[in-house]
């Protein structure tokens, strides 16, 4: 697909002018990390909420506010871990939204890229992610089993993302934390929560279950958690209103 050339590309330039030794130097690469497995377990809402600015199923969804007020308004809120997009050309965000982000709160922190080489791996440590997303529909099961053990090598926590039946069993491994099933279709954008409950069953129960998309509800969430899901990312149904953190919030009151 056209984003994974697009990755491919960027990282064989950066890694030319930014070496791996250099994100190794980050006063954040020996840092601690935060579980967001655990924290999802543990948080009365399990909600992720996520910083994204626009998506090529919507456009533009928020540019007028920034990254450090919507994750502080998230954490303020409650939330049990925030994502942050850091795609440039196709989500609006970039490694410094992750970075501002991690000045900003002390919640568990989601890396939210296309990851297919383990560079951006070190580049999510280095700028301060927990989590790393690895999404099962453009990796093989070899590539998914070395990029999250090299993740687990350095503390980070790792979330596979997947779609169908397929996938899951694929994928299944022990190097993972948490498993997502995207509720958006990446081919039609269509968003239905039947993919989640169907998937839910063949999880099992070693990992935190994640319905990641097209979460508008509360009622949502509370059907799905019948399901077994502890973890709900959320990004647009916050994100397009002019006060994220207030809306994530409502949504838990
Ligand atoms: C959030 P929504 O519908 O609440 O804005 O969805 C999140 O699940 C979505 O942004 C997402 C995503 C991804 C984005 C899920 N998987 C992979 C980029 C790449």
């Amino acid at each position: 697909s056209n984003i994974i050339a697009d990755k491919k590309r960027e990282i064989i330039l950066k890694k030319s002018i930014i070496p791996v030794s250099q994100l190794e130097n980050s006063v954040l690469f020996g840092g601690r990390t935060v579980s967001m497995s655990k924290n999802l377990r543990s948080s009365p809402c399990g909600i992720i909420a996520e910083f994204k600015r626009r998506s090529p199923s919507k456009g533009e969804i928020n540019y007028s506010i920034s990254v450090e007020e919507v994750t502080q308004g998230y954490e303020r809120a409650g939330a049990g871990g925030i994502s942050v997009l850091t795609d440039g050309k196709y989500f609006g965000g970039s490694l410094d939204d992750l970075l501002l982000a991690k000045a900003a709160v002390n919640v568990p922190l989601l890396r939210k890229e296309f990851i297919v080489d383990e560079y951006q791996i070190l580049e999510a440590k280095a700028f301060g992610a927990d989590v790393i997303l690895l999404i099962a529909a453009v990796l093989t099961r070899d590539e998914i089993k070395n990029l999250s053990e090299f993740a687990q090598s350095l503390a980070l926590e790792v979330l596979l993302e997947v779609h169908s039946e397929e996938e899951l069993e694929k994928t299944i491994m022990s190097s993972l934390d948490m498993i997502g099933v995207n509720n958006r279709n990446l081919k039609n954008f269509e968003v239905g929560l039947d993919i989640s409950k169907a998937l839910s069953y063949k999880i099992p129960s070693d990992f935190v279950k994640v319905s990641e998309s097209g979460i508008s509800s509360i009622e949502a969430i509370k059907d799905l958690k019948n399901y077994g899901f502890e973890g709900f990312l959320i990004g647009e149904n916050f994100m397009k209103t002019e006060n994220p953190g207030e809306s994530l919030k409502k949504f838990m009151e």
